[in-house]
């Protein structure tokens, strides 16, 4: 088919007449990317895992289409997956390899770097118009904004994350956008986001178009309308059942537009993708990712694997699954390949084009191998066999300016193991050597990461200032979660004074912070240390350490510092006295950095280096201050 649009190619030539010719008579198919934010793996009722949460006209995709159960994004955060989505290339090619926080100087600013160019960019010039409906998270600067990269129209808002009710006013920096006017009175931003697409394609019908829609659903914030939570009275968690009404209303919107694309009678004519952009972050939103381990963030499989769902009616096979690894990186080389416009020959394309898969043109795998760098957490799937270092395991002490290697590396046999449970680095060292120079090799093509994650230099910056993407400004009260940030002059004083600090955890690994407040000078943290509940307390620089006697035994605990007037420790777990210490002093002053659930924030307290990620549930977390 590609060489039937060859014919046609020089779309330039046909845009200059002025007669209109529908997207069909120009030889050129539509094309609708859909990007979902933080679904798991585990979630839609096609997926088969989580049964609690209907998405029908997703699931309808899938049936339509073709379903591939190994489909992964190229790294586990928002950002750098979209910029791998939007070049075809992996991010770490041109240094996008974290989330971008503030900008490191005036002079270096994040987002995706204009070196690059992307799909709309390639497809606007072969008569495309082009929409871009839904979250950037490409950089916040009006270089990067969406119609300086290739989109005719935009609307949505240039951060990493957004509220869903609450638009007008607020963050000022962050506004709903069309085109570069902060919008006012907008509904749900789900259905908004369904709404302006479903606008745009009314619009565009003598010209083919390229709609990129990424939705911020289902990342946080968890919030949602009494219209989708009627729909789930059934479930009692507060926090899954408005993740299922949020869910529920991705699964709408996409109905909503998909049906547009029928109603306007392109269904046969629109290449459709659906992705989300990276895995579940499952203790804060519950976004499961079925039986894979870790979770956004993470280079575990939970962190990378998501579900993918390619559909083109008459064009693909209908309802296959398809168990062959395919990556996000795909999207650009197919869309190229399907619009008929040559692939770039100035930039090096990773993404291989699908097509041929898909239509049983070409056997085969379309990799051999699919490759992840982010920090020190690295890893490399290679047929059956995955070898990683990832978060929670060899990585944990390390921070994120360590070295990107594989020494170290556990390697799974994905197929048997899906769980990445049984590390067989040891049995198979010739396997795992194949794999390290595979890695070796595409390392040997990347750059250093253009900007560290969260860092800001040479500004003091206030805890909810340099809220992540995972992290939420709670109350100043509690109780907390894993991701809750609370400014260090409205967390509970603890100067001068004993206090209780107390938590419910299900770690999945050996070490992380379960609370911390304060830093190497002054503050206090609960952590866990190869599995042993450890409570630090810094005073004037001293630090104090009270280990538990024993590891955690595996599940859920609750675990408890209590720290007494005269500085005496007692760690309780499940209410039971499992060690006990003295801290050298209380402390003297209210630390000024601000409390974090599930991490350290800037400064360690204790002898581990922040964030010190906490792997794992982290809820019902309290400190309470002795009178
Ligand atoms: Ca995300």
């Amino acid at each position: 088919m590609n060489r039937s649009f060859r014919l046609l190619a020089p779309a330039f030539a046909l845009a200059a007449f002025t007669v209109p010719l529908s997207a069909a008579e120009k030889g050129k198919p539509n094309v609708l990317l859909i990007v979902a934010d933080d679904l798991g793996w585990g979630e839609l009722g096609i997926q088969g895992f989580s049964k609690d949460i209907p998405t029908p006209h997703i699931d309808a995709l899938a049936k339509g289409g073709v379903r591939f159960t190994s489909g992964y994004v190229s790294g586990p955060y928002c950002s750098p997956t979209r910029a791998g989505l939007l070049t075809g290339r992996y991010q770490q090619r041109f240094g996008h390899e974290f989330n971008p926080g503030p900008n490191p100087s005036p002079e270096a600013k994040f987002g995706l770097p204009l070196s690059e160019k992307t799909l709309a960019d390639r497809l606007k010039p072969a008569g495309y118009a082009t929409g871009w409906f839904g979250k950037s998270h490409l950089g916040n600067e009006p270089e990067f904004h969406p119609q300086k990269r290739g989109f005719d129209a935009f609307y949505g808002f240039l951060g990493g994350a957004h509220t869903y009710l609450a638009v007008e006013g607020g963050a000022a920096r962050n506004s709903i956008l069309r085109g570069t006017e902060p919008v006012k009175d907008i509904d749900y931003t789900t259905d908004a986001f369904a709404r302006e697409a479903v606008a745009f394609l009314d619009q565009k019908r003598s010209e083919p178009w390229f709609v990129y829609l990424p939705f911020n659903a289902v990342h946080g914030p968890l919030e949602a309308t009494e219209k989708y939570l009627a729909r789930f009275k059934d479930i009692a968690d507060p926090k899954r059942k408005k993740f299922a009404a949020m869910l529920s209303a991705l699964d709408d919107a996409v109905g909503t537009v998909v049906g547009k694309v029928r109603e306007i009678g392109q269904e046969e004519n629109t290449l459709i993708f659906f992705i989300s952009d990276n895995g579940g972050p499952t203790a804060s939103i519950t976004s499961g990712n079925g039986p894979l381990r870790g979770y956004k963030s993470q280079t575990w499989e939970g962190g990378v694997r998501v579900p993918w769902i390619v559909n083109w009616k008459g064009r693909i096979p209908a309802g296959k699954v398809d168990d062959r690894p395919v990556i996000q990186l795909d999207i650009f080389p197919t869309v190229l390949a399907a619009a008929g416009v040559e692939a770039p020959a100035d930039g090096k394309i990773d993404g291989v084009n699908l097509l041929p898969y898909l239509t049983g043109e070409k056997a085969g795998a379309p990799h051999e191998a699919l490759f992840w760098r982010f920090g020190p957490q690295i890893a490399v799937r290679k047929g059956d066999w995955k070898l990683v270092k990832a978060q929670g395991a060899r990585t944990e002490k390390d921070g994120k300016e360590e070295p990107s290697t594989t020494e170290g590396a556990h390697l799974y046999h994905l197929t048997n193991d899906i769980g990445e449970q049984n590390n067989l680095a040891d049995k198979e060292p010739e396997k795992v050597k194949e794999l390290a120079t595979a890695w070796d090799q595409w390392n040997r093509d990347n750059v250093p990461a253009r900007w560290l994650p969260g860092k800001r230099a040479g500004a003091r910056k206030s805890a909810t200032e340099s809220v992540t993407d995972t992290q939420s400004v709670a109350s100043p009260k509690g109780p907390w979660k894993s991701g809750d940030v609370v400014e260090g002059t409205d967390a509970p004083n603890v100067a001068n004074h004993g206090f209780t600090v107390s938590a419910e955890i299900e770690p999945f690994a050996a070490n992380g912070v379960i609370v911390a407040q304060g830093g190497a000078a002054n503050g206090y943290s609960l952590y866990l240390d190869e599995g042993k509940v450890t409570f630090a307390l810094r005073a004037g620089g001293t630090l104090s350490s009270i280990v538990a006697r024993e590891s955690l035994p595996e599940g859920r605990h609750k675990v408890e510092a209590q720290i007494s007037a005269d500085g005496a420790v007692k760690l309780l777990v499940d209410g039971k006295l499992a060690g006990e210490g003295k801290a050298a002093a209380l402390l003297k002053r209210q630390p000024r950095e601000g409390l974090t659930v599930g991490s350290d924030g800037k400064g360690a307290v204790g002898e581990y280096k922040a964030p010190y990620q906490f792997s794992g549930k982290v809820e019902n977390v309290s400190v309470q201050v002795l009178e």
